[in-house]
């Protein structure tokens, strides 16, 4: 059995608060993998410093994509199974943009942007206790505006890191188009990434000019919702299984 080591889903509106963490949990689900999950609170227990990652057959491996990759070769899990050469190049561009660049700016947003520090604070580090609760939030903060200025984004003006997300959107929602997904009637890895980002903006409670660019997009906002449900359909049917196995 596959575990899977993520955050706890401590943010309400989002499966995960981490774009990565719901990317992975997403994936497991839509592929069928049957998996444990197993919540984290400290990403320094994760072979890469980072959440998500899994253990398999002994071995522990981070990085959602490298997981991805793993399970493929391993067990032959292809979400893109059936997209023509062209299409998985697309597929692989949609998921590098979202991960790449748009995830920065919705890091930007909830780390730096002090409109919603507080809530983000809350959520995620509420249950500590003093002197924690005041250590830990404002290291986590500190190491993440490190992070942003070494990518570069964090060099730019509010106005500027905005504007960058709100035109990744526009690019996502031209791609999407009038489908149900990127590449037609069935989701692919490209809509996995592109959920599990859209809904860490549109979903929580927190308002900032990207959440008002991805509401601007009625069809991110109903692919949203599609991918929302197959996630919460899927996380249903296992738990049935398990019910009636037992
Ligand atoms: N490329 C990685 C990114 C994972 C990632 O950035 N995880 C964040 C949470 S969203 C993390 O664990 N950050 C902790 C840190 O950087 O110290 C993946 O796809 O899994």
């Amino acid at each position: 059995m596959i575990r899977l080591h993520t955050f706890p889903a401590s943010l309400k509106g989002t499966p995960n608060p981490s774009q990565f963490c719901a990317k992975l949990e997403t994936a497991l689900r839509l592929a069928g993998v049957q998996h444990e999950v197993w919540y984290e609170m400290d990403p320094s227990n994760g072979p890469k410093g980072k959440l998500p990652f899994i253990e398999m057959e002994g071995e522990r491996i981070g990085d959602s994509t490298l997981i991805l990759y793993r399970l493929k070769e391993k067990l032959g899990v292809d979400l893109d199974r059936g997209l023509d050469e062209t299409e998985k190049a697309q597929s692989h561009m949609i998921q590098r943009l979202v991960e790449e660049r748009l995830s920065w700016v919705l890091a930007y947003s909830r780390w730096i942007d002090d409109a919603n520090w507080p809530v983000v604070r809350r959520a995620l580090f509420g249950g500590m206790r003093f002197p924690l609760s005041v250590i830990v939030p404002s290291g986590a903060r500190k190491s993440v505006r490190a992070a942003l200025h070494a990518q570069g984004v964090e060099r730019h003006s509010p106005e500027e890191i905005y504007d960058l997300g709100a035109r990744d959107l526009s690019a996502l929602s031209i791609l999407l188009g009038e489908k149900d997904f990127f590449f037609g009637d069935k989701p692919t890895l490209a809509d996995v990434s592109v959920f599990a980002c859209l809904v860490n903006i549109i979903g929580p409670d927190l308002a900032s000019p990207l959440k008002e660019a991805a509401l601007g997009h009625d069809n991110l906002v109903r692919h949203t919702e599609r991918m929302g449900e197959l996630h919460a359909a899927k996380r249903q049917r296992r738990k049935i299984e398990l019910t009636l196995a037992a």
